[in-house]
């Protein structure tokens, strides 16, 4: 008899993608990626791609390499062949997507921000919770090896007593006037603008990296307040018969904000940072140092200690690509060979197949994703009371 038998997997963790574009894009390369370089006990299986337009999600299927496809996201988490629901579609879809996944018994990524608003964020949590299913918003920047240094050297002491953090997301892609009109634009669909598409994420680098927030205070400006719909727009972007729509978001919010450690922070989002096209940037100065990470140099850390001798101090520039010592970086290549946006990614992936087989908790969670539009529409109250405003931190839904 032929001794030689084929190597067959004992299990897989199958995949139901929903949403085809930039995130389902970047999700479905983390996914083969993980395969490929972090080696999971359990490999992700790319079961099923969803997309309510049958020609394109078919044509992303085909070039992705999903097994199939759907049209319909409820006919996704109906199918007993897939384990996890990973939802990257606009925000307005999130809940639904995400509470009839969790009563399905399937684990839930979903992109963020999580909710359009944090009645919503509190029944996604109790959905998760309840049904017992792994949770994640993909909040991908904590998973940047820089980032990862940045928390070892806060933990272990060496910039002492953090006194403040100074973080922006600057993008320049509205800047222009002729931009046309995109559903990130309406705040039916996105929830907001800037503010929550990028400010969610220095929200979560500040509590993943620094403290919870105490209070808040901010503002906003639109500063174009009707964009062109142009040729091809997608069925969230056309209206009836107008040439163009009205902005209803914000292109723009900065705030202030006191945390918990009693640090002082200063925030700001804008599409309009002419120039500026994804710089996430965060500044953390403490008692005994400082830290400074720019996403356009994603692969380099900044630190100073004033534990150098006097006539050494100043800001070191560390390439954060040692596999030996950088987390991440031994599945990736040798020192100096640098990694991009797509990776961050691919660990959040990779981390999840490890919680989801190890049956261990996984961060940043839905509760994460409540806690950041906690902040998010604390600001917001305190635009619309133009005054500083309490940062709400319960959990359950004061219904
Ligand atoms: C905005 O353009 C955006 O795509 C964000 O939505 C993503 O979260 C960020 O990673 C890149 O910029």
């Amino acid at each position: 008899m032929n001794s030689k038998k084929r190597g067959v997997f004992l299990s897989y963790l199958r995949v139901g993608l929903i949403g085809y574009k930039f995130m389902g894009k970047a999700h479905t390369q983390a996914y083969k990626n993980t395969n490929f370089y972090f080696n999971p006990k359990e490999p992700f299986q790319l079961r099923a791609i969803c997309g309510r337009n049958e020609e394109n999600v078919k044509f992303a299927a085909h070039t992705y390499g999903w097994e199939s496809y759907e049209t319909d996201w409820e006919a996704v988490i109906e199918r007993d062949d897939i384990d996890i629901i990973d939802i990257g579609t606009p925000s307005d879809t999130h809940k639904d997507i995400a509470i009839s996944a969790a009563n399905a018994g399937k684990h839930v990524l979903t992109e963020k921000p999580m909710a359009l608003n944090v009645r919503d964020a509190k029944k996604m949590l109790k959905s998760v919770t309840d049904a017992g299913v792994q949770h994640m918003v993909s909040f991908t920047y904590r998973r940047v090896p820089a980032i990862r240094l940045a928390k070892r050297i806060i933990a272990e002491g060496r910039i002492g007593k953090v006194y403040h953090v100074r973080a922006n997301y600057l993008q320049d892609w509205l800047a222009d006037p002729q931009a046309p009109f995109a559903w990130r634009l309406d705040k039916n669909v996105a929830g907001s603008g800037a503010h929550g598409d990028l400010n969610a994420h220095i929200i979560d680098l500040t509590r993943y990296l620094v403290s919870e927030f105490d209070e808040v205070v901010g503002m906003s400006e639109t500063f174009i307040k009707k964009r062109s719909i142009e040729a091809g727009s997608t069925n969230e972007e056309k209206t009836n018969d107008s040439a163009s729509r009205d902005v209803t978001v914000d292109d723009a919010t900065l705030f202030l904000a006191r945390l918990d450690n009693g640090a002082l922070g200063s925030f700001e989002a804008t599409r309009y940072a002419t120039g500026r096209k994804n710089n996430e940037y965060i500044e953390i100065n403490g008692s005994l140092g400082s830290i400074v990470f720019n996403f356009e140099r994603m692969n380099e850390l900044q630190f100073l200690s004033k534990e150098d001798e006097p006539h050494l101090q100043g800001y070191r520039n560390i390439l954060v690509t040692e596999p030996e010592y950088h987390e991440y970086m031994d599945a990736w290549w040798p020192p100096g060979h640098l990694i991009g946006y797509e990776h961050a990614f691919t660990h959040q992936a990779s981390d999840l197949a490890q919680a989801i087989t190890q049956q261990q908790p996984i961060y940043p969670n839905f509760e994460d994703g409540l806690r950041c539009q906690q902040v998010l529409e604390a600001v917001d109250n305190s635009i619309k009371s133009r005054t500083w405003e309490k940062v709400e931190k319960t959990n359950y839904l004061n219904l």
